[in-house]
């Protein structure tokens, strides 16, 4: 499939119109959060990007890689300078980043992304976006929060199978026909600049859980650390947390972790109290 240009030039043109303060554009990084992070610390403005066409050292969560292969993906990062509202609500930051990446693959393609809690976004039960967030500290207060989406967009961006945790698939593989990435990139930057302001409202968690991938499904939550918790997967909760079902009836929240589905063999039963 043909897979459209990405360079400076035509990302520039691309973006014209958003009202970004900032923009720096690479053909290989590192990581353009650890760019961002260094951006971030000489004062970088908010709503500041970065973008690369491959990543040579991506970042996942808990430092496990994330892979960005040269034509065929998205990797970009914002510098967010949160306002005293959203401070309250950092922890939303990345789940706007799903719900951001969600509606542009509905609107753009028609497709019916969801979004696996804290923010993966699948389509047919497949990663296709990743996303990580990551805050700077000066004091008590969030000086920034940087804000990395990584999205597959050809067939070559996913990854073989043996190096992933769970099942990928790219934006292609799902609609059969070519994608333009700064398309793509402009509609999920709207779509940001859209809902921030409305970050932790009913209507953002509403948004966002109409969207919840594997409700009413097994699931178990892991943890590094931690026992993992199994439950069914029922909503969430006003701060972002993932509430189980356990098998007793009992509601648990969950915080931070990896989710993964279970079959009915897995299920530890717990006696009932
Ligand atoms: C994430 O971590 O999903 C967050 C990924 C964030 C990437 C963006 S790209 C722009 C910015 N710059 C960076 O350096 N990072 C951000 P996590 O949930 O921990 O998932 C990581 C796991 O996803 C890996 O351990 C692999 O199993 C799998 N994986 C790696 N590359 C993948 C890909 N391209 N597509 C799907 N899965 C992938």
């Amino acid at each position: 499939m043909y897979n459209y240009l990405m360079d400076e030039q035509t990302l520039r043109s691309g973006l014209a119109e958003l009202p970004l303060p900032a923009i720096q554009y690479f053909d290989n990084l590192p990581s353009t959060n650890d760019l961002a992070l260094a951006w971030a610390d000489q004062g970088a403005p908010d709503f500041s990007l970065v973008a690369a066409d491959s990543q040579s050292a991506g970042r996942g969560r808990l430092n496990r890689r994330w892979v960005t292969k040269g034509g065929a993906a998205l990797a970009f990062s914002l510098v967010l300078r949160p306002s005293l509202r959203e401070t309250d609500h950092l922890a939303l930051f990345s789940p706007l980043a799903g719900l951001a990446v969600s509606l542009s693959l509905e609107k753009l393609f028609g497709l019916r992304p969801n979004i696996k809690w804290p923010n993966d976004v699948l389509l047919s039960r497949k990663k296709v976006a990743g996303i990580l967030a990551e805050a700077t500290w000066a004091g008590q207060s969030a000086n920034a929060v940087i804000l990395g989406i990584g999205i597959n967009v050809a067939p070559s961006s996913v990854p073989p199978a043996h190096e992933l945790l769970f099942p990928a698939t790219s934006v292609e593989q799902e609609t059969g026909h070519a994608v333009d990435r700064i398309s793509l990139l402009r509609s999920v930057l709207e779509e940001l600049l859209a809902w921030r302001p409305i970050l932790g409202s009913a209507e953002f968690f509403q948004a966002w859980e109409n969207r919840l991938a594997f409700r009413g499904e097994w699931v178990e939550a892991r943890q590094s650390g931690n026992e993992p918790l199994q439950g069914q997967l029922v909503r969430i909760d006003r701060d972002g947390n993932l509430i189980l079902r356990d098998n007793t009836g009992k509601e648990i929240s969950i915080t931070a972790g990896d989710l993964h589905l279970i079959t009915v063999d897995d299920i530890h039963l717990r006696p009932v109290e």
